[in-house]
């Protein structure tokens, strides 16, 4: 799950990962939440980040799926684009962490992504890219 203003009206709103997709759940305001908008992307959905990824401000959703991850632009209303799909490199099998930093200082908003399967294999690729960076299980999709 996700807490990011997502629709610009200064309120947390939430974006949980459940089905096949995500769901945006915008703030109403007072402690309720609107009916969720559900959105596609991908295979047992894992992980949801949430970050500006195309540099226009408004908050952007990455969602981590059992084929790699999926990325949806925020339109700036607390609705998204479609998704567009992504097959990360190395040995990543299955749905993981996601994060979202810019991890070489050029100011764009990078994706770090993590396989669950830890330390099955080892392979230089395993060790670049999905060596785990983080020590704890992706939630599952509730
Ligand atoms: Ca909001
Ligand atoms: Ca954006």
């Amino acid at each position: 799950m996700a807490v990011a203003d997502l629709n610009g009206d200064g309120r947390a709103d939430l974006a949980v990962a459940s089905g096949t997709g995500v769901s945006v759940l915008l703030n109403n305001g007072n402690g309720t939440f609107g009916a969720p908008a559900s959105y596609g992307s991908g295979t047992n959905p894992a992980s949801v980040a949430a970050g500006d990824l195309n540099g226009d401000g408004k908050i952007d959703l990455a969602v981590s799926n059992k084929d790699g991850g999926s990325v949806l632009l925020n339109l700036g209303n607390g609705t998204f684009a479609a998704a567009v799909n992504y097959t990360f490199a190395g040995p990543y099998n299955d749905s993981g962490p996601l994060v979202i930093g810019d991890l070489n200082g050029d100011g764009r908003a990078d994706l770090v992504a993590g396989s669950e399967r830890r330390r099955r294999r080892r392979s230089p690729e395993h060790d670049t890219l999905s060596r785990p960076v983080f020590s704890r299980r992706a939630p599952r999709a509730a």
